[in-house]
């Protein structure tokens, strides 16, 4: 089984667990973003099931954002793991190299 997903860009392991062991996803975003809109395309594009968070419209996602992830730039993807542990993937570029990534995992998986 494949363990870890690479970045694109960087060319490092991300620390990401197997397919199956991802609880949730959150997409940290808002409107007039174009890189945000690239990625919401690509979600869209692979049916994942990832939840929208616009950090402009709920005052508290903008907060979360900042005080998990370190900083406001969007999108970024909330990666939430079975264990509790989660992850806070910035760089439009990642974020969609990791979303194709596990999409083809969990691919294989339903096959
Ligand atoms: N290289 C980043 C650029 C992201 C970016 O510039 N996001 C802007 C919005 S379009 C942003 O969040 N700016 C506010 C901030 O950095 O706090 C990517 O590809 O995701």
């Amino acid at each position: 089984m494949i363990s870890q997903l690479f970045s694109s860009t960087k060319k490092t392991p991300l620390k990401t667990a197997p397919s199956n062991s991802v609880k949730s996803l959150a997409l940290y975003y808002y409107d007039g973003c174009p890189f945000c809109h690239i990625t919401q395309q690509i979600i869209n594009k692979t049916g994942l099931d990832v939840e929208l968070r616009h950090i402009r419209r709920v005052e508290q996602f903008r907060k979360e954002l900042i005080k998990h992830g370190g900083k406001s730039q969007v999108p970024c993807l909330r990666i939430e793991q079975s264990e509790g542990e989660e992850q806070w993937l910035y760089e439009s570029q990642d974020i969609i190299a990791f979303l194709r990534a596990y999409q083809q995992l969990e691919d294989v998986e339903i096959a």
